[in-house]
């Protein structure tokens, strides 16, 4: 593979936010910044598909048809890590190497899961894809925010009042890749920590908070959340 980071001088930290549908990574995301903020740490948070313009417009293709093709399982993808590399070398990469950190809604595990264990791709190859994407970018610390996924689609419904092209998938998609979320996270129990998504907003939040400051070491703040 073409090395296209040679130099490695990353101190920033990459946090992903990961899981089924509904399961609040956006809303989780959003809270964990606001607290790293508030511990004057320079964070920026962005998510997949997207954070770049041509992420965006990947974004749009993925999400509502604009193609108005039917997209082939390869093809969706491939697209997936086209955002992905982008985003990589756009924005992760430059911010890890000024030593921020980055706050992240989904990212190669999303691949994994929904392209993977979903879709029925092999996992390995996928892992070649991805690892091509992102270089050397790669999570210290991944939450997975685990709900059944009957409550994540409720949940994700209810807040745009549809489904889009993935969220309308059969239900045994989305129960596959739940399950292979909860695979990858018993396999590398040191980057995943699962967090059961079902609990009310402030309690999931103070939850990852508590984990947070076990893992990773907060500058200049003493382990009190
Ligand atoms: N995808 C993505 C792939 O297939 N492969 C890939 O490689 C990648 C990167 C992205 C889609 O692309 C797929 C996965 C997705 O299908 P998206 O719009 O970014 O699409 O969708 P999701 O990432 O799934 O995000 P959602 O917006 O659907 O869900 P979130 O972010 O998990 O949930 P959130 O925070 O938006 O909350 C949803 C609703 O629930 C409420 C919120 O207020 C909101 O209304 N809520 C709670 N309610 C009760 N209790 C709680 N604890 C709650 N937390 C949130």
């Amino acid at each position: 593979m073409l090395p296209i980071y040679p130099f490695c001088t990353m101190t920033g930290k990459l946090i992903t936010f990961e899981g089924p549908e509904g399961g609040g990574k956006s809303t989780q995301a959003r809270l964990l910044t606001e607290y790293l903020r508030s511990k004057g740490i320079r964070v920026l948070t962005t998510r997949e598909p997207g954070g770049t313009p041509t992420g965006e417009i990947i974004r749009d293709l993925l999400q509502n048809d604009l193609s108005k093709e039917p997209l082939c399982d390869a093809t969706e993808a491939l697209l997936f890590c086209a955002s992905r590399a982008q985003l990589c070398s756009h924005v992760l990469a430059p911010a890890l190497e000024r030593g921020d950190w980055i706050v992240l809604d989904r990212f190669t595990d999303s691949t994994l899961a929904y392209q993977g264990y979903g879709r029925g791709f092999d996992v390995e190859r996928l892992r070649v894809l991805n690892a091509f994407a992102t270089g050397p970018v790669t999570p210290v610390l991944t939450f997975l925010l685990d709900i059944p996924v009957q409550k994540g689609l409720e949940r994700a419904i209810a807040r745009s009042g549809n489904k889009d092209r993935i969220e309308s998938a059969p239900v045994d998609f989305h129960q596959r890749l739940r399950d292979g979320y909860l695979e990858m996270a018993r396999k590398e129990p040191g980057r995943f920590a699962i967090v059961n998504a079902t609990q009310p907003i402030e309690c999931v939040s103070a939850e990852i908070r508590r984990i947070l400051h076990t893992r990773l070491d907060i500058p200049g703040v003493v382990a009190s959340v």
